[in-house]
């Protein structure tokens, strides 16, 4: 392969968001391999094994070239030994017995099972499986006591990990648009995360909203989410009104959380895709997507998680950059801010820890300029 050279001579760059990393590439059953080492590392609360199995991932998405001799990784950074073991083995045998061990493991797959219910994180998924816990029907059983967002996750457990399809996605974000446009004309809505990384399907769907006049947009999703409900397009929702700190506030910047904190007024929510039924080719959905009456047999509707944030104007760009992921390239981005720039990054906005200032950008180019960045697409932030 001509592109392989260039690669083996270290010209690999060490932070994620300094690399394109497309959705598809050469590797992919090395990269699954180690993103089951690191979601198993996560299920054991071993953050930091976690992470290094993921950079590791990251990093084989990014080459050009697909690896067949672990020597040819001698020059590129981030993949340790742990990493570089699974990936001999894959190489030598075609797969890895740690691997496959880990995810036959009845552990792993009840961890697995539990952390899919929408609202169950990795702690209360352990402390189940901790109490003999193995199956869905055991939660009922044992009677065990789950909060709302829970209990919605369990009830729609099946639509919630069906993927969501791009058509579906769009459909919504129509949905949303009409109703934003009745309370707010000129609002916007945005359709984020990783379909905007060009990924087909999704867990979720996460929409921005936001309106070009500055403060206009207050307010915006509470009346948003009353319109959607009473048209009966959401199953659930839970808004989370974070009051948007003054960002002159030098805490916002310079705490612990600062890079990963979120004020946005934000929703969580299950959308009723309605009426499914011989709808499934593109385009199609948006004119049968509507709210249907009754419990509907399954195979008629559909569950859907969507994300809603409500964003200032000018913060948007970052809430943008922000939520547009993959979490793996946005946690290389703000580590990179910090420690390369001596700069705090975060979805509203970007600081200069040692000239105390904010620089403002009208778009995520002007992010990336100020971060001294060759800007990445968002197509090319699948890492
Ligand atoms: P998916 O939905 O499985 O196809 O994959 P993504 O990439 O859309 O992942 P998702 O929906 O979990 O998150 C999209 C991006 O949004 C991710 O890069 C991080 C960001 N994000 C998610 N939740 C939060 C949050 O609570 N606060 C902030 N600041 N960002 C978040
Ligand atoms: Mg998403």
């Amino acid at each position: 392969a001509p592109a392989e050279p260039l690669e083996e001579k270290g010209q690999v760059a060490p932070y994620i968001c300094q690399r394109r990393t497309p959705l598809l590439h050469h590797n992919t059953a090395l990269t699954d391999a180690l993103e089951t080492m690191a979601e198993e590392a996560r299920f054991c609360g071993s953050d930091v094994r976690s992470l290094a199995f993921s950079r590791a991932a990251s990093v084989l998405k990014s080459l050009p070239w697909r690896v067949k001799r672990i020597q040819q990784l001698h020059t590129v950074p981030c993949v340790g030994e742990h990493s570089q073991r699974i990936i001999q083995e894959m190489l030598e045998d075609g797969m890895s017995a740690e691997v496959e061990q880990v995810r036959q493991s009845e552990r792993y797959r009840t961890m697995k099972l539990f952390t899919k219910i929408f609202g169950v994180g990795v702690k209360i998924a352990s402390q189940w499986y901790q109490r003999g816990l193995r199956t869905l029907a055991d939660l009922q059983l044992h009677q065990i006591k789950l909060n709302l967002e829970q209990q919605a996750g369990l009830l729609h457990y099946e639509d919630l990990n069906t993927p969501v399809e791009l058509w579906e996605a769009e459909a919504i974000s129509q949905v949303v648009r009409k109703a934003v446009e009745q309370i707010s004309p000129g609002a916007t809505v945005t359709l984020t995360g990783g379909f905007r990384r060009g990924k087909p399907c999704g867990h979720d769907v996460d929409l921005l909203i936001t309106h070009p006049s500055e403060g206009q947009e207050m307010g915006l999703l509470c009346r948003v989410i009353s319109i959607l409900d009473s048209q009966g397009f959401l199953l659930y929702h839970s808004t989370h009104r974070n009051s948007l700190p003054s960002l002159e506030d030098e805490e916002l910047w310079v705490s612990d959380h600062s890079s990963t904190m979120d004020h946005f007024e934000r929703c969580l929510s299950i959308f009723h895709l309605g009426d499914l039924a011989g709808s499934n080719q593109g385009g199609a959905g948006a004119q049968k997507l509507g709210a249907s009456t009754g419990s509907g047999a399954s195979s008629l509707w559909k569950a859907v998680r969507v994300d809603l944030v409500e964003t200032p104007y000018s913060q948007f760009p970052f809430a943008l950059l922000g939520w547009t992921g993959s979490r793996n390239f946005e946690r290389d981005l703000r580590r990179f801010s910090k420690h390369e720039k001596k700069m705090t990054l975060n979805s509203h906005g970007l600081y200069h820890l040692e000239q105390k200032i904010f620089l403002p950008a009208a778009s995520e180019e002007e992010i990336f300029q100020h971060l001294g960045l060759e800007y990445i697409l968002p197509e090319e932030r699948n890492a």
